[in-house]
C-alpha cells in the first residue's frame, strides 16, 4: 500500500555529468529517494486519513498529525519533496544563465548575479551537518534560507525556488569531504529555465 510514488528522473542519471556523476544520481534517485517514498507511505499507512493529502499540504501541516508519525512525515515527506524538486532544479543542458525576469529580480534583491551566487554559495558552505540552502520568495520578495535535514521553506509559509541539497549523499562518491567544490560545480547544471518559471507564475 502506498500513496506516493518515486517520480522519475528527468534526464538520463549520466546526464549531469562531469558534476554530478552517474554513480551519485543512481544511489541519490534509486536509494535514497526510494527510502523517503516509502518511509513517508509507511506513515501514511498508519494513519491513512493522511492519505487525502498532497505532499504540499503534509510539509505545510504535519504538525497537526498523530504524535507517532509527526517526525515521519517531516522528515521523510519532507524527503519526498525537496528531491523531488531538486531534479527539475538542475538540466542536462549545461551552463545556463539566469533568464529575464530571474535576473531582474536578484539584481534588484542582491546587487548582481555574481553577488547572489556568492552570498547563496556561503549559506550552502555553512550549513552545519545534513541540511539545504535555499532561494525563496518571502512575501513576494527573493530571499536566502537555509534549512537543517529535510526541511522545507514551505513549512514557513515561503515558497522555494532554488535549493541545493548539501547532505554528504549528493556529493561525497564525487567530491568527498569538498563542499565548496561541490556546490563551485553545481551551478553548471541548474535549470534557471526552472527558475523562471517558477518566478513568473
Ligand atoms: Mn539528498
Amino acid at each position: 500500500m502506498g500513496k506516493f510514488e518515486l517520480p522519475a528522473l528527468p534526464y538520463a542519471y549520466s546526464a549531469l555529468a562531469p558534476h554530478i556523476s552517474e554513480q551519485t544520481m543512481k544511489l541519490h534517485h534509486d536509494k535514497h529517494h526510494q527510502a523517503y517514498v516509502d518511509n513517508l507511505n509507511k506513515a501514511i499507512d498508519m494513519h491513512p486519513e493522511w492519505a487525502s493529502k498532497s505532499i504540499e499540504e503534509i510539509i505545510k501541516t504535519y504538525n497537526m498529525a498523530p504524535d507517532d508519525i509527526k517526525t515521519m512525515l517531516r522528515n521523510h515527506g519532507g524527503g519526498h519533496y525537496n528531491h523531488s524538486m531538486f531534479w527539475n532544479m538542475m538540466s542536462p543542458k549545461t551552463g545556463q544563465s539566469p533568464l529575464e525576469t530571474t535576473k531582474s529580480m536578484i539584481s534588484a534583491q542582491f546587487g548582481d548575479v555574481d553577488t547572489f551566487k556568492k552570498q547563496f554559495g556561503d549559506g550552502a558552505t555553512k550549513v552545519f551537518g545534513s541540511g539545504w540552502q535555499w532561494l525563496v520568495l518571502d512575501n513576494g520578495k527573493l530571499a536566502l534560507m537555509s534549512t537543517p535535514n529535510q526541511d522545507n521553506p514551505l513549512t514557513q509559509g515561503k515558497v522555494p525556488i532554488l535549493g541545493i541539497d548539501v547532505w554528504e549523499h549528493a556529493y561525497y562518491v564525487d567530491y568527498q569531504n569538498r563542499r565548496a567544490d561541490y556546490i563551485a560545480s553545481w551551478w553548471n547544471v541548474v535549470n534557471w529555465e526552472y527558475v523562471e518559471k517558477m518566478l513568473i507564475k
